[in-house]
């Protein structure tokens, strides 16, 4: 009884291993630290992201100056777009994992901090409240949602 109370204190996230990243040849690297920390993986695709998605994806930044590189960034080649699943607050291990959005801001030991030195070119994206997630899950697993 307690353990089946306890593998239902589960929250998904959205990531996507950017194409930066899959161009470095660092997915697996990426991918296993969070299932080093204990996160599982529940969803993966590698593909490119069309511009149609990804504008809707980072929509809140659409007026923001940097948003044509963004979107031209994340479109450019095949991105691992993946779920993950932990405990509850699984968007904040998985934010702690991935350092600052800045990578020169971004502590040693986190991804950024350890792989990325770039704004736009950092490596990975993670979900930032689980509404977000929610709302990322559906737009990019619909099947999921
Ligand atoms: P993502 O969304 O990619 O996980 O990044 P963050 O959640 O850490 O950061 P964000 O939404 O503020 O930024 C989205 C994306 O835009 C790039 N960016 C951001 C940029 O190129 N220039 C900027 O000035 C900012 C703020 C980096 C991440």
């Amino acid at each position: 009884m307690g353990l089946l109370l306890a593998s239902r204190l589960v929250e998904r996230t959205f990531i996507i291993v950017k194409p930066d990243a899959v161009e470095r040849g660092l997915t697996g690297q990426i991918l296993a630290r969070l299932e080093a920390k204990g996160l599982s993986l529940v969803a993966a695709e590698l593909k490119t992201i069309d511009r149609a998605t990804a504008e809707t994806h980072y929509g809140e930044h659409a007026e923001k100056p940097f948003f044509g590189d963004l979107v031209d960034f994340i479109t450019r080649s095949p991105a691992l777009l993946a779920v993950v699943e932990g405990p509850k607050e699984t968007y904040k291990v998985v934010r702690t994992l991935m350092g600052a959005t800045n990578p020169i801001d971004a502590a040693p030991g986190t991804i950024r901090g350890d792989f990325a030195i770039e704004m736009t070119e950092n490596l990975i994206h993670g979900s930032d409240s689980p509404e977000s997630a929610t709302r990322e899950i559906a737009l990019f697993f619909p099947g999921l949602a």
